[in-house]
């Protein structure tokens, strides 16, 4: 800190103004540990005030007297007979208790008030680490810690960060600056942001991370990569993280000299089996691979007139003698393929049900499109009862405003966890088919496309970050509320005071909906910019490919909008249990909010609201821009309670949000009514730009655009 500033915070300090003295600017994530204050100091300091440990090397020692240290404000000992007493179940001094230690697995743990002691024992080494976190959340937002009773194992095994991140270090879908990874110095400096996102990993129960994009390079399989990968693995190893990569399906062409990589010639899988067994000897506890196959202009068994299976199980093989898994992803289409989109997932994957080795998962997204703001579950789930499903959720915001709109995931993604499949029967809700538990799978795993980049925030907005954490939550607890997760991440991240927690959670939670209302209400979706999915163009035609076009998904027409995905449309429904698909085949039954998903309506058709189509469309607009209009008035009311610089960027970016979500209106309605030819309706203002001008801006340099 500057001399000015020292002296001004002594000064504040001096005559009792309560303002923050540390520079907040957004890199300490949730993990910020300032001195408390009051009796939430006085309970910490009697209940955690020092540290018993049987290892004191251990992380989960350093990183619990890290954090006790910053909220106490002192130095915490650790010796013997301290407060605080860690171990693992196996731990000597953790037997003696007599504790019911079962069942934790290595990720589980308890934490237990003995006497005036507090226990935190973990499964192992890992679990302790978790353990040790959630005793410090609990501490950080102030939270009661006398008679603590926590038991927690994770619902889903393997929780899995997916970076899009190219080896130049360009992020797909990235707003959050470049890739932390950096390539070209690794691995000789290992930059200790490495440390930290390990932390931040740990501290939410991410164990895995794909380090490099889906749409793979070929590169990362070297010898030198494979070193550098090495280092990453190393310094995540005690924080509990694995890594995994992607690999390019050509690879044995690209980088192993052979003629091509069908997956039944024995020289291929011996190839792949060399690979894995180099990369197990730098990397022991290697997670495996993901791959995108045949998705997207990726190479892919299909090449070879092979199956997805046929590819998966090649280099399952390869990996299994060393414990390692494939994540095969099932989001293909094809434009050769004539069928609508979101049908051809479904319709290549099911019949390969109970084909894949047992250390493969299939990676499907939560929707059968793609990550649009409302997507109805995707129809494999339920589907494919032999083989372990895996959630692919995106947390970097593609199609959801990018880093400067707010909103918070959660209630997306904890829409689609909590639907109910029917499959077989009622009550078999994704989470169950994710978890494994519905079919009594050993394997399960969910993955969350990372919104991490160099940006010193790293997420590259201050709210983006309780997408981070939310996703961590809900990969370990998926029956957590989003409502809980949010209270969690404000009280850490802007301080435990209701006075903030409160208005903050009241701007989280609606924000979801608002995004659909703005930008894709009624079940619209894919309208997004061409390429780079930023702004409104439902004009969008022509092009490579139909389905990349905002009229193939849209359907407008002078009589009427939507995708007509019953069985006298495209049949989509029918890819859903007949609970599901009888209820979306007909109007009346269909959820309002995914109406235009599945049906194609006329504008002046009265909808159960009272509105015509085209006014509830209107209205819809209107009510995102408004809730955001909200959110802007109360982080207004936050001014001075909140630090100065979080304050500003994000009133910056709900300002810009705002703007934008009033554009997405204005360009909309300016088209729908170039098809419709209907007047608004009272009350309603006209966009102040023609058609014309929304359709001649042109953003060349968006980012984050897969180039
Ligand atoms: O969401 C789309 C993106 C692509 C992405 C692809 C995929 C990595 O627009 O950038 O490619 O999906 O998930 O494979």
């Amino acid at each position: 800190m500057h001399m000015l500033g020292r002296l001004l915070a002594s000064l504040m300090l001096a005559v009792g103004l309560a303002v923050p003295v540390f520079a907040e600017d957004g890199y300490d994530l949730w993990l910020r540990f300032r001195p408390l204050t009051g009796a939430a100091l006085a309970q910490t300091e009697t209940r955690l005030g020092s540290i018993d440990a049987a290892d004191a090397g251990d992380v989960a020692v350093a990183e619990l007297s890290r954090g006790l240290s910053g909220l106490l404000g002192k130095t915490v000992p650790v010796a013997t007979g301290g407060k605080v007493l860690l171990g693992t179940a196996n731990d000597p001094a953790i037997t003696a208790l007599g504790l019911d230690l079962r069942g934790l697995g290595p990720d589980g743990y308890v934490i237990r008030s003995i006497g005036d002691r507090t226990l935190v024992a973990g499964g192992s080494r890992t679990g302790l680490l978790y353990g040790v976190f959630h005793l410090l959340r609990l501490a950080q937002e102030t939270a009661p810690l006398t008679a603590l009773t926590v038991r927690e194992v994770p619902k889903i095994d393997r929780r899995i960060l997916n970076h899009w991140d190219n080896l130049d270090r360009y992020v797909e879908r990235g707003y959050a600056g470049h890739s932390i990874w950096d390539w070209h110095k690794l691995p000789d400096w290992q930059d200790p942001r490495y440390k930290d996102y390990a932390r931040a990993n740990a501290s939410i129960g991410i164990n895995g991370t794909v380090l490099n994009n889906v749409n793979a390079n070929a590169t990362i399989l070297t010898r030198p990569y494979l070193e550098k990968v090495a280092a990453l693995a190393d310094v995540f190893r005690p924080y509990g993280i694995r890594v995994y990569l992607t690999a390019r399906f050509s690879a044995p062409k690209e980088i192993g000299g052979l003629a091509h990589a069908d997956p039944a010639d024995p020289a291929v899988a011996a190839w792949w089996k060399e690979k894995a067994d180099e990369i197990y000897a730098l990397i022991p506890d290697f997670g495996g691979f993901l791959v995108k196959a045949n998705s997207e202009g990726q190479p892919g068994p299909q090449d070879y007139g092979r199956s997805h299976a046929d590819g998966a199980n090649m280099l399952a093989d390869a990996l299994a003698p060393h414990g390692g898994i494939i994540m095969w992803r099932a989001f293909v289409y094809s434009h050769e393929t004539p069928d609508d989109r979101a049908k051809q997932a479904y319709t290549e994957f099911v019949p390969l049900d109970g084909q894949f080795r047992d250390n493969v998962l299939v990676q499907v997204k939560n929707g059968a499109i793609d990550f649009q703001p409302r997507e109805p579950f995707h129809p494999l789930f339920g589907a494919m009862p032999k083989t372990p499903l895996m959630m692919e959720f995106q947390i970097t915001k593609e199609y959801l405003g990018f880093a400067t709109h707010l909103v918070y995931l959660a209630p997306m993604w904890k829409e689609v966890l909590d639907a109910d499949t029917f499959r077989p029967k009622q009550g078999s809700t994704v989470a169950k088919v994710v978890d494994g538990s519905l079919d009594g799978h050993k394997l399960s795993a969910m993955a969350g496309v990372a919104n991490i980049g160099s940006d010193r925030t790293w997420s590259g907005s201050h709210f983006d970050q309780a997408n981070w954490y939310a996703y961590g939550r809900l990969a370990w607890d998926h029956g957590l509320s989003s409502e809980a997760i949010a209270q969690e991440w404000a009280a850490a991240t802007f301080g435990p005071d209701p006075a903030i927690v409160d208005p903050i959670l009241s701007m989280m939670l609606p924000s979801h909906q608002a995004v659909v209302d703005y930008m894709t209400p009624i079940g619209l979706h894919h309208l997004m910019g061409r390429g780079h999915h930023y702004g409104p163009a439902p004009w969008l035609t022509g092009g490579p490919r139909a389905d990349w076009t905002s009229v193939y998904y849209h359907r407008a027409t002078k009589d009427g909008i939507g995708f007509d995905r019953t069985r006298r449309g495209t049949g989509a429904v029918d890819q859903y249990a007949k609970v599901w698909a009888d209820r979306f085949d007909k109007v009346k039954t269909t959820p309002p909010d995914f109406l235009l998903w599945f049906h194609h309506v006329g504008w002046q058709q009265p909808l159960a609201s009272g509105r015509t189509l085209w006014a509830e469309l209107l209205y819809r607009y209107g009510r995102g821009i408004q809730t955001v209009a909200s959110m802007r008035r109360t982080w207004e009311g936050l001014r001075g309670k909140v630090d100065e610089d979080r304050w500003q960027q994000t009133a910056a970016f709900l300002s810009i949000q705002q703007k934008e979500a009033q554009w997405w209106r204005d360009a909309s309605v300016a088209y729908w009514q170039s098809i419709n030819g209907l007047p608004l309706p009272p009350g309603e203002k006209p966009p102040p730009q023609t058609l014309e001008h929304y359709k001649s801006l042109s953003f060349p340099f968006a980012p984050g655009d897969g180039k």
